[in-house]
């Protein structure tokens, strides 16, 4: 069955033309991510030349896709929009809820018995709007949407950082909080900073242990974790073509952790292979008839420098199997010279575990290379050192592997294989012995490696690396193996070497599956009934956030000066914490607690300015809301990294934080907080961080005077007496002024209904 057909082919019925418009506005040939771009246009044919970095512009993406852990919360939104019905086609994928524990039929029968509540919540809810359910059990988001729903030269957008996966089919899929969804869904525009634009050329063409897991891997350690912040990726070049369609996936997923708003490829053979496996023929053949408005024009590609922002040139031919971490994603580390990296930094080089999977590494192609390099070491009788678990990314990959006897290959090694859902990926792995939180170390092909992400254990060492390179380094058990030089040893005591892995890019029987888990929406849902019950641990209906007094916020006090990284799993950790994610309230008692306090280096212990004494951050924070007295959060670059978890935002806003103050902010979270009527501000002189004490009180000095390109004026009363008159830079556009002082976004979409 292909999904939104008709959608589908009005989205191309309009290209040529709006192609034709772009080009005339534009005045030069296009990339593709700009013709995307500007055949999505919320107004229609383009009229003017947007400018990259600088025009907020209005945009009508073709769908919206939400997970469990987000979805509770965007559609806790959307039931005060005031809508019958969804605008565009929108699915929710039951997929972050489950624990890998020991293997999939019980935990997912456990994960139902836990989250019953939520998941009736979400599949009622979806049911009422005419929004497609994908049930616990169908798979990981960014796998079922490339399957199902992708199509070159979409747009979507999704509540998940990760939803940029689908830029491996071609479109431009951005992550976004769940309010930039209910806008969507509620049929308004969608605003963007028109993106600047990087070019990727691929030249050559992978081989041996290379995958295409190490041209993301590559380009991590090149932009680092906030160098693609503001930007698409766009790849091209006869190295792009040759990567199959679900790599390609992989390396558009990874874009996030690059800060990348997405990134994407233009339509090629190998788009076209997967959609016909996928059962898309239809797709095929409406793309066809209009390829050349969904790849980039001749022109730039043969002369990029002349069209992107920057160029970056990877030569698939020379390029090695790359390993990054630990802690961050793009601390990059060729394979021949980890022997060196681990020695020179004492990382433990045991591997304990090795985990496939993730949405950025599961799919049918990933598990049969990595089947691969199992196969061999079991015929040659050897014994895996490390423990191994896979997360298939889909029902419909699972049942596939299954029938054709890879993962029959995977558990005659003691394979687990858990559930196809996030599962470790997120936290949700009850791991034995976490809880000693020893040194050790761990590989997995997922994406994000951030401290206790997988396991709680903040002396886990995770290491990011491909599915093919996890099966090596877990059956070596040693994370400085290299398997394109270095030998194993069978229990015969015979000296082994692995040859490169080889799989199907595709099910040479095709895909099959039985029940792939979807639940279609009701006709006509208006009689359905979507229950929250009032005394819930779980799901909390919203109240409105106060609209802003008018007033100039005066003495605030400094919750915390956060130091170093704060990603989203610092502000509002994931794993035993997913559970709340529908109730605003109990999440609050997250906020902050991974970061770093500047004061004492230690975490989730700030000190109360009110009574002087040092307590957790949750707990300082409520004592300010009940006193009446504001507060403020100051952090370091890059801050909110990560996820697009709006509850992040929304945590620190329900307890009453004033204003986020930062060197730099991570795109989603930015917007995540204006969208929640929060003060999202940057040191308009960095060093200015430097002078925030820890028993500081501040005052906003010209908040009434608060508009677009005008910076704002903040007074730091220090407690010898002394004062600091400093500036605070800020992108907000007027009508997002105006979600500031209605409180919210939503409160003005309220506002604007009745
Ligand atoms: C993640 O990978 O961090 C998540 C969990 O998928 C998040 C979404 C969430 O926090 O629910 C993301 O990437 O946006
Ligand atoms: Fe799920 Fe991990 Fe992908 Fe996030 S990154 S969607 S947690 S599999």
């Amino acid at each position: 069955m292909v999904f939104d057909l008709d959608m589908i082919k009005k989205v191309y019925a309009k290209y040529p033309e709006r192609i034709e418009a772009a080009r005339k506005a534009v005045g030069r040939p296009l990339t593709l991510s700009e013709k995307i771009l500007y055949a999505h246009l919320w107004d229609g044919n383009a009229s003017e030349a947007f400018e990259r970095g600088k025009s907020y512009v209005d945009f009508a993406p073709d769908r919206v896709a939400m997970q469990d852990a987000t979805a509770q919360m965007a559609l806790l939104q959307f039931m005060q929009a005031g809508k019958k019905r969804v605008a565009v086609p929108s699915t929710v994928h039951a997929d972050h809820l489950i624990q890998a524990r020991v293997g999939a039929t019980k935990d997912l029968q456990d994960s139902l018995n836990q989250n019953n509540e939520v998941f009736n919540f979400l599949s009622s809810i979806s049911n009422k709007y005419g929004i497609g359910f994908w049930k616990p059990g169908a798979g990981i988001i960014h796998q079922v949407v490339l399957e199902n729903y992708a199509f070159p030269g979409g747009m979507m957008i999704g509540t998940d950082s990760h939803t940029v996966n689908a830029g491996g089919l071609g479109m431009v899929a951005i992550g976004v909080g769940g309010a930039d969804a209910v806008d969507v869904m509620a049929g308004m525009a969608w605003e963007l900073k028109f993106p600047k634009l990087i070019g990727v050329k691929l030249t050559g063409k992978l081989n041996g242990w290379t995958s295409a897991k190490d041209v993301i891997l590559k380009v991590a350690d090149i932009l680092t974790v906030k160098g693609g912040t503001g930007a698409i990726v766009e790849y091209f070049g006869e190295g792009a073509i040759s990567l199959s369609c679900t790599g390609k996936g992989t390396i558009c997923n990874m874009g996030a952790e690059i800060g990348a708003t997405t990134s994407t490829f233009g339509y090629d053979e190998s788009m076209r292979r997967y959609l016909a496996a996928t059962g898309r023929e239809e797709v095929v053949k409406a793309a066809d008839a209009i390829a050349e408005h969904l790849t980039g024009d001749r022109e730039v590609y043969e002369n990029p420098y002349q069209y992107f922002d920057q160029l970056i040139e990877i030569n698939l031919s020379e390029l090695e199997p790359h390993i990054n971490g630990p802690f961050t994603p793009d601390r990059g580390t060729p394979v021949s010279k980890m022997k060196a990296e681990a020695s020179a930094n004492e990382w433990p080089t045991k591997v304990e575990w090795g985990l496939i999977g993730s949405c950025t590494n599961s799919s049918y192609e990933d598990l049969a290379r990595a089947a691969s390099i199992v196969k061999q070491a079991v015929a040659a009788g050897i014994t895996p050192k490390a423990e191994f678990g896979i997360n298939p990314g889909s029902e419909q990959v699972r049942y596939t592997a299954d029938r054709d006897g890879i993962l029959s290959d995977f558990e005659k090694m003691g394979t687990k294989i858990f559930t196809n859902a996030c599962g470790p990926c997120i936290g949700q792995w009850d791991r034995e012995g976490a809880e000693k939180q020893e040194k050790n170390t761990i590989v997995h092909s997922f994406n994000r490696n951030f401290s206790k992400r997988a396991d709680g254990n903040p002396n886990t060492h995770a290491f990011v690396t491909s599915p093919e390179m996890v099966a090596a380094l877990a059956i070596a058990g040693d994370l400085t193996f290299n398997p394109i030089t270095d030998k194993l040893t069978n229990e015969k005591g015979e000296a082994i070497k692995l040859s490169a892995p080889v799989g199907d890019e595709l099910p040479t029987k095709g895909f099959a599956v039985e029940d792939n888990g979807y639940q279609a929406p009701a006709e006509d849902g208006s009689n359905v009934e979507v229950k929250v019950a009032a005394d819930s641990s779980r799901l909390q209906l919203l109240d409105n956030f106060p609209t802003w007094d008018g007033q100039n916020i005066r003495d605030a006090k400094l919750l915390i000066k956060v130091k170093g990284k704060c990603t989203t799993d610092h502000i509002s950790m994931a794993g035993p914490w997913l559970k709340y994610r529908g109730h605003l309230d109990n999440i609050s008692n997250n906020m902050l607690i991974g970061a770093v306090n500047f004061f004492n280096d230690r975490t989730n212990e700030v000190k109360n300015q009110l009574t002087g004494a040092y307590g957790e951050v949750p707990a300082t924070q409520r004592a300010y809301k009940v006193a009446g007295v504001s507060s403020i959060v100051v952090g370091d670059h890059n801050y909110g990294e990560g996820s697009s978890r709006e509850h992040a935002a929304m945590e620190p806003r329900h307890l009453g934080v004033k204003a986020v103050i930062v060197k730099s902010f991570a795109r989603i979270h930015e917007t995540n907080l204006k969208k929640q009527g929060m003060l999202a501000l940057t040191f308009a002189n960095e060093s200015d961080y430097n002078k925030i004490q820890e028993n500081d009180t501040f005052n906003f000095v010209d908040l009434a005077s608060f508009s677009p390109e005008k910076s704002l004026t903040l007074e730091i009363c220090h407690s010898n007496g002394s004062r600091d008159e400093i500036q605070l830079n800020h992108t907000y556009n007027a009508s997002q002024i105006e979600w500031f002082k209605a409180g919210s976004a939503l409160n003005l979409i309220k506002l604007m209904e009745n």
